[in-house]
């Protein structure tokens, strides 16, 4: 059976909401957090440490959106990907990576600095960190005017890797400064009983 190594809060939930999404069969492992100084035996199954990862059989895969993708192609076909060739692809693309490679660097900054051990926390990077995400989130709320979604009029995995970012951020109190249109948009996430379950089990 599928394996995913999780923690609370971490990528892993995008991983764990995709399964949930496609009603895959899947075994979820939880990992003490940070796996590094909290469980160095995971190291045997990421060197890195870091999470998620997934294991199906040989197939070894420790990038979130990576995960998904292989889910979805493994499960699937499934409408939460945007095949090549089909209207909103590039949308599609855009976001899916958008979420990991443009909006997670600065939130992970975020996370060092307001929720990290107390010697490593820098006032002034925090406070640079928070104006870059709230920057870079002004784009998710243009590309969603007068839509639902952020890819091809339907919920697809680019959804499930920025609103990943959204969740996080309540943790680091950015929720009250979303715009309305982006606050509206992370509430119909939450409300897909996929992303429950996923939080239930994460
Ligand atoms: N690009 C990777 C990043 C993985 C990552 O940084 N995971 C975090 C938790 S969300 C982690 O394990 N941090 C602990 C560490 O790096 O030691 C992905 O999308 O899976």
């Amino acid at each position: 059976m599928l394996k995913i190594y999780f923690a609370p809060f971490a990528r892993s939930l995008r991983a764990l909401w995709t399964l949930e999404e496609m009603g895959a069969p899947y075994e979820a492992v939880r990992v003490q957090f940070p796996p590094r100084a909290a469980q160095p035996d995971y190291l045997a199954v990421n060197p890195l440490g870091q999470i998620p990862t997934m294991v199906e059989g040989d197939v070894v895969i420790f990038e979130s959106m990576a995960i998904c993708e292989y889910v979805a192609d493994r499960f699937g076909p499934t409408d939460l990907q945007v095949k090549a060739g089909e209207a909103g692809r590039g949308d599609y693309l855009q976001w899916l990576w958008y979420g990991e490679a443009t909006l997670m660097p600065p939130v992970g900054t975020m996370v060092r600095n307001a929720l990290g051990p107390a010697e490593g926390r820098d006032p002034k990077v925090l406070a640079d960190a928070r104006a870059a995400v709230l920057e870079r989130l002004v784009l998710v709320e243009q590309a969603l005017e007068g839509k639902a979604f952020l890819a091809a009029e339907r919920f697809t995995l680019a959804d499930i890797s920025v609103a990943y970012a959204l969740n996080l951020g309540t943790l680091l109190q950015l929720a009250p400064d979303y715009s309305p249109a982006v606050a509206a948009y992370f509430e119909r996430m939450k409300a897909r009983p996929a992303f429950q379950a996923a939080m239930a089990k994460a």
